[in-house]
C-alpha cells in the first residue's frame, strides 16, 4: 500500500518496481489489461492563470531577510513528512512553521531551498511531489497517488501560487548531498533531509537558523495581524457555542464542550491551534487538563482554554473561566474579580517600550497583594514577591508571544524575548490566573478546588495595545450577562 511506492523513488524506477510488484502477486487483482486501461482516458486538469495566494508578498520579504542573514550558505526548510498513528494511518498533516511562514504552502514532504547565488543573495526553490504519473501506474497503485490522497497542485500551478520556481522534491536528497558549500537545514522535521546533509551540517550552525526564524516572527505583518484577528473571531464564536451547550454537557461531559469548540474550528478555520483545556470544578488547577473526560456540574467552574487555527496556520489563544449554571457564586467572584484585576495591571503594562517582563509583574503584584489580603499569605507584598511565595497558586508566567505557533518564537534568545522590549506588531497573550488545588491544606477549605484564568490575545500598537479579544466579557457581571443572554 502506501509504502510501495515511495514518494522519494526516482521516477524512472516506478514502472520497473510496478512491473515486479504485479507479478509477485502484491496486486494480483492488476491484470495487464486494467493496467493499460487506468493509463488513459483522463482529462487534462491543469489550471491556468492561478493568482497568487494573499501571504505570497509577504513570504518573499521573509525570504529577503533570511538572505540576508545567511549570505552565501544554503539554506534548507522542510515542511515536514506524515506521521504514522497506527499500521497505515497517519495524523493529519501540519507543515512546520518555519516552511509556512517563508512559502505560505502547507504540503506534506514540501521543503524550501535557498541556495546561494555569490556572495549575496539566494535563489528559492520551493520542492514539492508532482502531480501523480499516469504512465506507472502510481496515481492509483501507490498510497501518496493522487487517487487515494487526492489532487495535488501541479508544479506550474504551485509556481503561480506561491511565487516561487518549483520542482520534483523526490530530486531534492541527491541534489542535496552533491552540493558543495556551506549548508543549514531546519531540524526536526524530515529525516530523508536531514540524512542527506549529515555529513555537512553541525547542530550550532543549524540552531542559528532556528533562532533566527523564532526571532523573525515576533513582530507581525499586516497579513498576519489580520490572521490573528480572524483567529480570535472564530475563537469567540466557538465560546459562544459552548455557552449554548453547557446543559448538554452537564449530562454527558467535558468532551461535549471540546467537541463543540473543535466543530467551530474545523468549519471556520483548520484545526484548533493546541489540545482544547475544557476543565470543570477541580480540572482548571490541572494547567494542560485535556483529557476533558470529567463532569460538568452546576455551581461549578468551567475553565476553557481554547483557540482556532487559521487555514493558514495563525491561533488564538483565549481563555475564560465560567460559572456552569451561570451565576458565580461569592467564593468564585471573589477569585474572579482578583484574576481579572491582575489581568488588567498586566494588559495596561503591554506597550511600546515596555519590558517583556513589566505585564508579567503588573499581574503579580496585584494577585500577590490578593493573597496578602485574604490572609492566605503574610505580608508584606515586597517580600512575597521577593521570595516567589505567591507561585504556589499562580503557577505560571503570565502570558507568551502568539502566532502560528501557540507559544510562538519559543527558539528566541532570553535577550531578544523574555529579557527584550515590546515593539509594535508583537502580539502575546496576557493570562494570569489562581489556583487552590483540591488538596491544599494551606488555604480554607472554601478555596479548594478553585481554579481560575483569564487570558486575551494583545496587539501591541504604536500608541499601546489592541485586545484582539475583547468581544468576549472578561468582568464577572459581563460574563454572566453574556451567558444568561446566550442560554435565554
Ligand atoms: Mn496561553
Amino acid at each position: 500500500m502506501a509504502d510501495e511506492l515511495t514518494p522519494e523513488t526516482p521516477e524512472e524506477e516506478q514502472p520497473k518496481k510496478t512491473h515486479k510488484q504485479r507479478k509477485n502477486g502484491l496486486y494480483p487483482g492488476v491484470s495487464e489489461e486494467l493496467a493499460e486501461s487506468m493509463r488513459t482516458g483522463w482529462a487534462d486538469t491543469e489550471l491556468h492563470g492561478l493568482e497568487p495566494i494573499a501571504q505570497a508578498a509577504h513570504t518573499a520579504v521573509r525570504r529577503a531577510a533570511l538572505s540576508a542573514r545567511f549570505p552565501g550558505e544554503r539554506l534548507v526548510v522542510p515542511a515536514g513528512r506524515l506521521k504514522t498513528r497506527s499500521n497505515d494511518t497517519e495524523y493529519p498533516f501540519r507543515a512546520s512553521t518555519e516552511y509556512a511562514y517563508l512559502t505560505g504552502d502547507q504540503t506534506e514532504n514540501g521543503v524550501l531551498v535557498l541556495e546561494p547565488t555569490g556572495q549575496s543573495g539566494h535563489k528559492a526553490t520551493v520542492y514539492l511531489l508532482p502531480r501523480s504519473n499516469r504512465e506507472n501506474g502510481e496515481f492509483w497503485l501507490s498510497g501518496q497517488g493522487e487517487l487515494w490522497v487526492g489532487r495535488r497542485h501541479s508544479l506550474t500551478e504551485a509556481e503561480q501560487l506561491l511565487g516561487i520556481p518549483a520542482k520534483d522534491v523526490r530530486e531534492l536528497a541527491e541534489a542535496l548531498t552533491d552540493a558543495e558549500g556551506p549548508v543549514r537545514v531546519v531540524r526536526g522535521h524530515d529525516t530523508l533531509i536531514e540524512s542527506a546533509l549529515t555529513d555537512k551540517v553541525t547542530k550550532e550552525r543549524d540552531e542559528e537558523l532556528r533562532v533566527y526564524l523564532s526571532e523573525a516572527r515576533a513582530v507581525k505583518d499586516e497579513f498576519e495581524i489580520g490572521e490573528l484577528q480572524k483567529a480570535v473571531d472564530s475563537t469567540v464564536r466557538g465560546f459562544e457555542d459552548v455557552v449554548k451547550v453547557l446543559d448538554k454537557a452537564e449530562a454527558t461531559s467535558e468532551r461535549y464542550i471540546e467537541g463543540t469548540f473543535f466543530l467551530r474550528a474545523r468549519v471556520e478555520g483548520n484545526d484548533v491551534g493546541y489540545g482544547s483545556i475544557c476543565a470543570a470544578g477541580p480540572h482548571a488547577c490541572t494547567l494542560h487538563w485535556v483529557r476533558n473526560d470529567g463532569d460538568v456540574r452546576s455551581g461549578d467552574l468551567l475553565l476553557l482554554d481554547a483557540g482556532v487555527e487559521t487555514h493558514s496556520l495563525y491561533t488564538a489563544d483565549v481563555t475564560r473561566t465560567l460559572p456552569v449554571n451561570g451565576t458565580y457564586t461569592d467564593i468564585q467572584r471573589k477569585i474572579y474579580d482578583a484574576v481579572h484585576a491582575a489581568q488588567e495591571a498586566g494588559i495596561a503594562a503591554v506597550k511600546p517600550g515596555a519590558k517583556f517582563r513589566d505585564f508579567h509583574d503588573a499581574s503579580q503584584h496585584v494577585l500577590a497583594e490578593k493573597l496578602v489580603e485574604w490572609g492566605l499569605l503574610e505580608g508584606p507584598v515586597e517580600r512575597v514577591l521577593e521570595l516567589g511565595l505567591q507561585r504556589r497558586w499562580t503557577l505560571h508566567g503570565t502570558g507568551h508571544m502568539l502566532g502560528m505557533d501557540v507559544h510562538d518564537c519559543a527558539a528566541a534568545r532570553t535577550e531578544a524575548y523574555v529579557d527584550g522590549t515590546l515593539e509594535p506588531g508583537m502580539c502575546l497573550t496576557v493570562e494570569p490566573g489562581l489556583y487552590f488545588q483540591a488538596d491544599d491544606l494551606t488555604v480554607p477549605e472554601e478555596y479548594r478546588g478553585i481554579g481560575v484564568r483569564i487570558e486575551d490575545d494583545i496587539l501591541v500598537t504604536e500608541e499601546g495595545n489592541r485586545n484582539l479579544s475583547a468581544a468576549l466579557p472578561r468582568t464577572s457581571e459581563d460574563v454572566e450577562a453574556w451567558m444568561a443572554r446566550l442560554k435565554g
